[in-house]
């Protein structure tokens, strides 16, 4: 039976999460104790566990399908695949980063200067387009000390909270690059495993969609249920149930979670009460 081979993380700060989005878009999978690669119990899918770095070049060649990666990783090696779907996590920016104690005016600031970084194709790039010119170093790890150690005046790393930098002594300065978790694909996916593909960004699109929304459930007094139904978008509109107390509607909806507070604000304003949210499994339209 055909099947779609999926390249991810093997350890690291990406594999829960890819893990967790095989599992919420119904695949299950038994990890062995070799974790090399395994077969999903339900879904014609292979697994297959990697160095996040060697997943673009395992796509580019075919040995993956598709694989869930960095979009850091995935454009600093500059292979020949395709994203197919942004994932919201793993996420974190690509950042230029100098001591403390230096003055930073301006991009022009680094002119001359010495940069240690593991992302030497993107921060050349950048460069480039700034007309900057700097002496890049390639390290391929705890490039945060370079500065500290005398091997460069500056640093381009990837930052999160950003208390690497401040452990070390140093300030964010231009960010490069704003990264997430991609799915990518091989770019000539035969027809079978295209249709997979297909069958699985279907999932992972309704479980995307559900994470970012929240089922939420009020009761309205009648007389203001115009008014408040106004505030609430719901996936085409609201839905309006009789209450057993005649004077009052139940009325259920759907919340974008950036809207979430602000919306709720409104509706408590003009009336509603005994408010419900629940969470969203997932959302097929
Ligand atoms: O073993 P393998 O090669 O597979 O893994 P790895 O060690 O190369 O990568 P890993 O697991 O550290 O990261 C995998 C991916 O996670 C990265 O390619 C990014 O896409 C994403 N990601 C998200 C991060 C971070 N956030 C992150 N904060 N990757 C690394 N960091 C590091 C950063 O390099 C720095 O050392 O965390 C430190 C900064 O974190 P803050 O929170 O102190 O700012
Ligand atoms: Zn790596």
């Amino acid at each position: 039976m055909d099947k779609l081979k999926i390249a991810i993380q093997k350890s690291g700060r990406l594999y829960e999460d890819s893990i967790k989005l095989l599992k919420d878009c119904s695949i299950e999978i038994n990890i062995g104790i070799d974790k090399l690669k395994t077969t999903a119990l339900n879904f014609p899918m292979e697994i297959l566990f990697l160095r996040d770095d060697d997943i673009p070049q395992y796509l580019e060649d075919g040995v993956a399908d598709i694989g869930i990666v960095g979009k850091n990783v995935l454009l600093e090696k500059r292979k020949k695949i395709q994203i197919k779907e942004t994932l919201g996590f793993g996420k974190c920016r690509l950042s230029i980063a100098v001591p403390k104690s230096l003055i930073y005016k301006n991009i022009n600031d680094l002119n001359g200067k010495r940069i240690a970084t593991s992302y030497p194709f993107l921060v050349r790039e950048f460069f480039e387009k700034k007309y900057i010119k700097a002496e890049i170093h390639e390290i391929s790890g705890a490039v945060e000390i370079a500065p500290g150690i005398g091997l460069a005046d500056c640093i381009c790393d990837l930052v999160s909270s950003g208390s690497t930098l401040f452990m070390n002594g140093l300030k964010e300065v231009e960010t490069i690059l704003q990264s997430e978790a991609v799915l990518a694909s091989h770019l000539h996916l035969g027809s079978p495993q295209n249709i997979i593909m297909d069958k699985l960004l279907f999932r992972i699109r309704a479980v995307k969609k559900a994470k970012n929304n929240k089922y939420i459930l009020l009761n309205v007094p009648n007389e203001r249920l115009e008014k408040i139904i106004s505030y609430l978008p719901g996936i085409k509109s609201p839905a309006i149930l009789p209450l057993a107390n005649s004077e009052c509607s139940s009325v259920h909806s759907v919340v974008n979670e950036n809207d979430f507070w602000g919306i709720v604000e409104n509706l408590k304003a003009l009336g509603a009460q005994d408010i419900l949210v629940l969470p969203i499994e997932k959302i097929i339209l």
